[in-house]
């Protein structure tokens, strides 16, 4: 069902059609949530959403490496989650909200943020929802603070907030800790895939840290800014495009994905090119969890 007789543009996740890609038909949801309140370098990622279901026009809906159109399965484009001024904690309760109802639905909610604050709202829905819940976590920091600038709620806690709903994690590409981080990640057995001088290319070591049902939180600044420099924290000697969807790729063949996001993309920060990557990895994301090999 078009809405026009002439050709046009949606403006949903890859310019689908909205009425082929209703609720009701679809097994994916885009969420977006353009929030952010407590970013502490570049500012910006309020834009991401948008700027990824802009980008997102330009793909193709074929996949060669699947050789399939992911798409056929259906991808709703929900409407943006309106940011709460009360803080990110209300924000997350806010998110768990909207990703509960269409969880509820059986639909794979895809949030694209936003700053990674929200990230333990859509991990405390999953986890009311599937039993011992683990967290996969592509970060350049480990976020493992207890609070941040005075909040608990801060991105610089995402992971630790999402511990606070998950049994076990694991953060792929940190470059950057703390001591104290360093040693809370030891006591509670966060399984840490370190980017040094050579890729992270341990990917049964990945799948061995998380149980059945995993939830992704892909926070771009994990990829190395000469590729991904539209982030707000910016951290050098990070992952690459293909060491990460060889490990998303295992994730999705080998366990059951519940929902992810992708998060931290300031458009004005980076290329074009950066937002369209993004627009990519959340396909992808969405490819790998919904697609079954042959
Ligand atoms: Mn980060």
């Amino acid at each position: 069902m078009a809405a026009t007789d002439w050709p046009s543009v949606p403006a949903t996740f890859l310019a689908l059609d909205p009425g082929e890609h209703a609720l009701s038909r679809s097994r994916c949801v885009v969420l977006p949530v353009p929030y952010e309140a407590t970013t502490s370098y570049r500012k910006g990622t309020s834009g991401g959403p948008a700027a990824i279901i802009r980008a997102s026009a330009e793909m193709e809906d074929y996949d060669p490496e699947l050789g399939c159109e992911p798409c056929a399965v259906g991808v709703h484009t929900a409407p943006a989650v309106e940011p709460a001024l009360a803080g990110p904690e209300a924000m997350a309760s806010r998110v768990a909200e909207a990703a509960g109802f269409y969880a509820d639905q059986g639909k794979l909610v895809g949030v694209l943020g936003g700053e990674h604050s929200l990230t333990s709202g859509a991990v405390a829905a999953m986890a009311a929802r599937h039993e011992r819940l683990s967290v996969l976590i592509f970060d350049a920091q480990a976020d493992l603070r207890e609070t941040y600038q005075g909040s608990a709620h801060s991105h610089a806690c995402a992971a630790r907030r999402a511990l606070d709903y998950a049994e076990r994690m694991a953060i792929v590409g940190v470059r950057s800790m703390t001591a104290d981080e360093a040693a809370f990640a030891a006591e509670r057995g966060v399984a840490l895939f370190p980017r040094g001088p050579e890729p992270v290319t341990d990917v049964d070591g990945v799948l061995d840290a998380l149980g059945e049902n995993v939830y992704v939180s892909f926070d771009l600044d994990a990829f190395d800014p000469s590729f991904m420099a539209a982030v707000g924290t910016p951290e050098p000697g990070g992952i690459g495009w293909w060491e990460a969807l060889r490990i998303l790729r295992a994730v999705g063949e080998r366990k059951r994905v519940v929902g992810f996001d992708v998060v931290e993309l300031a458009p004005n920060e980076g290329p074009e090119a950066c937002a369209y990557a993004a627009a990519k990895l959340v396909y992808k994301l969405f490819a790998y969890a919904t697609h079954r090999p042959r």
